[in-house]
């Protein structure tokens, strides 16, 4: 594949600000965001919203940082070093979220902010307030260049079962509904489909974007690194439907090289960028 236009050595490369949580076994959260955000060339700046204790196994349980701190990250970021896009990740809790949707509005940002609504780990372990869904949907939704939920969020954000193109395309309407400028529906946990097939919607057009699936056990932190690829795209000027398909062809080469770790889930692997 191709990859995005690199700085000249000890030039500033472009920014791109994660807001997200850390997982301590480096594969999901603020570690696959940085290791995506790396090796496309772009510098991580980060906000954690949270620690969580976990390994391929599961998450054991996480500690919250403090809004005032979340949102402090965000201002210290943008004020000085400033950034081209932003993506979230795990946010942990409704005042999480709305720290960062304040600070987003008072700061005025207008750059791209690629929403992803984590809710769960793979294994079902939440990584968000049940009663948080609300404040994403209403505070973080209508602020967001694109939201990019698999479809276990889906479900819980708009309640539709996405069984086949139909409801993938209703789901996509209505996730538009709530306020972003693009939604995301992710079909790589349809099971039954031979395929992985992603449907964009802008309120008018819809885009698909297909790949095969990639049999693999290792695919911790799929979704965080497909949203930055795509928040990495996005602040090189992209426009959204390239964005996504350049996020999509780097998290299908990162499925293609992932490893086993652990006695889990191994994470999907950005490595291959290095070469052999
Ligand atoms: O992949 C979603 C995710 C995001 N952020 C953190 C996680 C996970 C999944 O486990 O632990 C911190």
């Amino acid at each position: 594949m191709s990859f995005l236009p690199l700085a000249q050595p000890g030039s500033t490369p472009l920014r791109v600000l994660t807001i997200a949580g850390s997982d301590s076994g480096g594969g999901a959260g603020i570690q696959a965001d940085m290791r995506t955000i790396a090796l496309l060339g772009v510098h991580a700046c980060v906000a954690v919203t949270a620690v969580t204790v976990q390994n391929t196994l599961g998450v054991k349980s996480f500690h919250e940082v403090p809004d005032d701190v979340v949102a402090g990250q965000i201002e210290a970021v943008v004020t000085d070093i400033g950034v081209q896009a932003a993506k979230t990740g795990m946010l942990a809790s409704s005042s999480i979220i709305e720290a960062v949707a304040r600070t987003w509005r008072e700061l005025d940002l207008t750059v791209p902010l690629v929403v992803d609504p984590v809710c769960a780990s793979m294994h079902g372990d939440p990584l968000l307030a049940a009663s948080a869904l609300d404040s994403l949907r209403s505070q973080l939704f209508p602020i967001a260049t694109l939201v990019t939920p698999n479809l276990d969020e889906v479900k819980l954000l708009v309640d539709i079962d996405v069984v086949d193109p139909e409801s993938q395309r209703a789901a996509a309407e209505a996730l538009h509904g709530l306020g972003p400028r693009w939604a995301l529906v992710k079909g790589g946990h349809l099971r039954s489909s031979q395929r992985s097939s992603d449907l964009l919607y802008d309120g008018e057009e819809f885009y698909e974007f297909d790949a095969e699936r990639l049999p693999t056990g290792n695919d911790h932190g799929g979704g965080d690194t497909l949203a930055a690829a795509t928040a990495c795209a996005l602040a090189h000027g992209y426009q959204m439907p390239d964005a996504v398909a350049f996020g999509k062809r780097w998290v299908t080469e990162c499925l293609r090289a992932a490893y086993p770790l652990g006695g889990g889930h191994g994470p999907v692997s950005p490595l291959f960028r290095l070469g052999s």
